[in-house]
């Protein structure tokens, strides 16, 4: 598909034609994936922040409480989510310089120990790192590098992600690539963008050979400036997943929990996504990024409660085997995109 073609499809508002254009992601899904489905767990492990992002509730003019959690603690929270089932750990980060300040050398142990003691593969998002930093954690066997652009509109970027080069983030990402790791890109809805913005970012995706493509409705918060720019219709996300399916037929495509929690996966799982995300155990005081709370303590966000919704669905949980084997197939895909 082409631009044109991208926008016309993301036009589309009639029932029928919304529920035709997901019932052609769901078989593009079903040809590269059959039943299964990867699951995530999501270790927000500190929320300090030296950015202002203008979306996001951890940006560091927002005067909230925040935490860093200890070593022993992270791992043993990586190491209850692997019990639970799920297929990878992502470490997630504010861009908190107490890391960068030791070279990295407390997150890079770990790392290691989880997965020593996991054996699952891992996914490092803690926002942009010098290239250096990016070459320990390829040499560490890193399997993930995720960063967001959020668009990839130069002037909306800069109005969201303020004070950060649009370059510099870009070429976080190829650098990663280049040194052997998976990448994944992704976009927000609802944040002022036009439907050419989002065709272009769906092409760019596939430009840059991301192996993991996600979209994430904006979700209002406190004391940002965007507290008051309204949530958009679930919709739009709906049908970018949908179009990415469609496009990208064997890339990962995640349905975040943490836009609606879990009573949001039955829809995006119906757009044609094959990644579950932002999975938490309950009760370890760990939040979310864009829900901060929703489903977290309650124990809405887990494998179990997720897995019960995809079997009702005719989709099951893939296995610890079906996730590596896919990182090997992928990897030779995105090498020559
Ligand atoms: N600090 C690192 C960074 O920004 O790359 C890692 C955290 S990253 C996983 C946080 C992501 O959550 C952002 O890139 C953005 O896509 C999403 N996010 C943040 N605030 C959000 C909000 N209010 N609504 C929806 N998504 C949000
Ligand atoms: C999620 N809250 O998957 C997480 C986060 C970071 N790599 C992912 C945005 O929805
Ligand atoms: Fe910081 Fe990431 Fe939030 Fe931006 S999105 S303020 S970099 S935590």
């Amino acid at each position: 598909m082409n631009k044109n073609e991208i926008v016309d499809l993301l036009k589309i508002d009639s029932p029928d034609e919304v529920q035709k254009l997901f019932s052609q992601a769901r078989k593009a899904r079903e040809k590269a994936f059959g039943n299964k489905i990867f699951m995530y767990g999501f270790v927000y492990f500190s929320t300090w922040c030296r950015n202002n992002c203008n979306f996001c509730y951890y940006r560091n003019a927002n005067q909230i409480d925040r935490y860093r959690k200890a070593p022993e603690e992270i791992i043993a929270i990586a190491e209850n989510l692997a019990q639970s089932g799920v297929h990878l750990i992502d470490l997630t980060m504010g861009e908190d310089l107490s890391y960068h300040q030791d070279d990295f050398n407390s997150l890079l142990e770990i790392v290691n120990r989880i997965k020593e003691s996991t054996g699952l593969p891992v996914m490092l998002s803690p926002g942009l790192i010098e290239d250096r930093y990016i070459d320990l954690f390829a040499k560490q066997g890193v399997e993930w590098y995720a960063l967001y652009q959020e668009t990839h509109n130069r002037d909306l970027y800069s109005r969201l992600r303020l004070d950060q080069d649009y370059d510099q983030r870009m070429h976080g990402k190829g650098y990663a690539k280049e040194k052997g790791m998976l990448i994944e890109e992704g976009i927000l809805a609802g944040v002022d963008e036009s439907l050419e913005d989002i065709a272009d970012s769906i092409l760019e995706m596939g430009k840059i050979g991301a192996a993991q493509m996600r979209v994430m409705s904006f979700v209002p918060q406190k004391g940002i400036p965007m507290e008051r720019v309204e949530k958009p219709s679930p919709l739009l996300e709906e049908k970018i997943i949908a179009i990415l399916r469609l496009m990208y037929p064997e890339v990962l495509i995640p349905a975040s929990l943490d836009i609606d929690g879990i009573k949001g996966l039955e829809d995006r799982m119906n757009a044609g996504a094959n990644v579950i995300t932002s999975i938490i155990p309950p009760k370890t005081g760990l939040a979310g990024v864009a829900q901060s709370s929703m489903d977290v303590d309650d124990g809405g966000r887990t494998v179990e409660e997720a897995a019960q919704i995809l079997r009702r669905m005719g989709l099951r949980p893939a296995t610890a085997l079906e996730y590596r084997n896919y990182l090997t197939s992928i990897r030779k895909h995105t090498n020559c995109m």
